[in-house]
C-alpha cells in the first residue's frame, strides 16, 4: 500500500473509578489513535492503529507526546517512501532504535488498512482458532483489605474467571490473604509488583508461596533478567514477565535462563502484533504459557487483543476485560463479557469502527501529519 493520509487523534477517557499501581494512581486514560488512509491497488481504505504509552515515562521507557513526535518526525517518513505491508513495517522502522509502542501503532494501523481491503479478519489473518476467550480482570491497589475484597467480589459477580490484584511492598501479603480467604483456594489469582522489589525482598516475597497464586509477575526491574531466573530459583510461585519481555529475543533469553515460567504478552510493548505472535510461537516451542496482558486500552486495541488471545498458545485468562472495566463508554461498541468471556471479532480488520460521535467528544487534539 502507499500511504496517503496519517492524523494522529489524542483522546481521553476518564476512568469508572481510580487505578492505582505500584507507579501510579491513574483516574484517567490518555490515549493516541493513528488514522491512517492508504491506496491498495487503487482502492482508498483507512485503517486505526492505538498507541498504548502513558502520559509519562513510569510503567516504560516512551509516554504519549514522545510516540507522537517520534511517529511524526521519525518513523513515518520511513514508510511513505514505500510499497509497505504490515510484515514489512517493522524492517522499514528497524534503524530507528527502541520507540516499540510508537511502532506498534503504526504497524497496527497498517494492518487494519490491508485487513480491511483484503476483506480479511485479524482472527483469520492470525490464525486463530478461539470463537470467545477467557476474561481476567487487573486489581488495583486499594486504600483497605476490607475495599479489595469488596471490589474483587464484584468483578467475580461481573463472571470475570481470573483476578489480577496489584502489589507492592507494604500492600501484598495481607491483600493476598484477605482474597484468599474471602473468596476460596479454587480461585484462580495472581499478582503483578510492576518491577516494585528487589531481590532483596526475595524472602519477603516467598511468604506469597502459601497462597497458591497462578503466578506472580513482574517482581523486580525491567533489566534484571538473571535476578528473575534468581528469584524463580526461591519461589515455588511461578515467575511471569511483563515489562522485560520487549522483543522475541528477549522472550528467548528469559525463557533460556528460567527467568519465566510464564509471559505476558502486550503487542504495543514488543513493537507489534506481528512480534507479538512471534513470541507466541516461541514460547509454544518451548512449553512455556503466555497470556495477553492489558494497556487499559480502548475497544480498538482491545478488538485485536482479543484476537490475539484467541491464539492456541494463550493457555490463561489475559487482562481482556469488558470496555466497562475502564470506561463508563468505549469509542467503538463496548465489548461485554458473556459467561466469563468476550466474543472474537469476525469482521474485516480489526472488526471495530470508531464511533466518530465518540471521537470528536473524546478528542483532545488533531494532528494532520505531512508526508512530505
Ligand atoms: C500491567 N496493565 O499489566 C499493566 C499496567 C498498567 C491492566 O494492569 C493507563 C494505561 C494505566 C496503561 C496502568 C494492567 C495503566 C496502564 C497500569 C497499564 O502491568
Ligand atoms: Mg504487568
Amino acid at each position: 500500500m502507499q500511504i496517503t493520509a496519517v492524523t494522529l487523534h489524542s483522546i481521553g477517557m476518564p476512568l469508572v473509578g481510580a487505578f492505582t499501581t505500584s507507579f501510579k494512581r491513574q483516574v484517567e486514560r490518555e490515549a493516541l489513535l493513528i488514522e491512517l488512509t492508504a491506496d491498495v491497488a487503487g482502492d482508498s481504505v483507512t485503517g486505526w492503529g492505538e498507541c498504548v504509552a502513558l502520559p509519562d515515562p513510569l510503567y516504560s521507557s516512551e509516554y504519549l507526546s514522545g510516540c507522537a513526535e517520534v511517529i511524526g518526525r521519525f518513523l513515518l517518513p520511513r514508510l511513505v517512501h514505500h510499497d509497505v505491508t504490515a510484515e514489512t513495517v517493522q524492517h522499514h522502522l528497524r534503524p530507528v532504535k527502541g520507540h516499540r509502542m510508537a511502532k506498534a501503532a503504526l504497524e497496527m494501523a497498517v494492518l487494519d488498512a490491508q485487513l480491511r481491503a483484503a476483506g480479511q479478519s485479524f482472527a483469520s489473518y492470525l490464525g486463530a482458532t478461539a470463537a470467545r476467550v477467557p476474561s481476567g480482570v487487573s486489581v488495583g491497589i486499594h486504600d483497605t483489605v476490607g475495599e479489595l475484597v469488596e471490589a474483587v467480589g464484584g468483578y467475580l459477580d461481573a463472571g470475570y474467571v481470573r483476578i489480577k490484584l496489584k502489589i507492592e511492598p507494604g500492600n501484598d501479603i495481607e491483600a493476598v490473604r484477605a482474597v484468599r480467604t474471602e473468596f476460596g483456594d479454587e480461585l484462580p489469582l495472581q499478582v503483578d509488583a510492576n518491577a516494585a522489589y528487589t531481590l532483596a525482598d526475595g524472602p519477603h516475597l516467598r511468604r506469597l508461596d502459601a497462597f497458591n497464586l497462578l503466578l506472580i509477575e513482574q517482581p523486580l526491574g525491567e533489566e534484571d533478567l538473571r535476578q528473575h531466573a534468581v528469584l524463580a530459583c526461591q519461589m515455588t510461585t511461578p515467575m511471569c514477565l511483563d515489562e522485560s519481555i520487549v522483543s522475541v529475543e528477549s522472550a528467548a533469553d528469559a525463557i533460556a535462563l528460567g527467568a519465566a515460567a510464564v509471559i505476558n504478552v502486550k503487542a504495543g510493548r514488543v513493537g507489534g502484533y506481528l512480534e507479538a505472535k512471534r513470541i507466541h510461537d516461541l514460547a509454544r516451542a518451548n512449553g512455556i504459557a503466555v497470556w495477553c496482558g492489558g494497556m487499559l486500552e480502548t475497544g480498538l486495541g482491545r478488538a485485536a487483543n482479543v484476537a490475539l488471545a484467541a491464539l492456541p498458545g494463550f493457555t490463561l485468562p489475559g487482562d481482556i476485560s469488558a470496555s466497562d472495566r475502564f470506561y463508563a463508554e468505549d469509542i467503538t461498541r463496548p465489548f461485554v463479557i458473556e459467561d466469563g468471556h468476550i466474543t472474537v471479532p469476525t469482521g474485516p480488520g480489526f472488526g471495530v469502527e470508531v464511533i466518530p460521535e465518540r471521537l470528536r467528544q473524546t478528542t483532545t487534539a488533531t494532528t494532520q501529519l505531512s508526508l512530505a
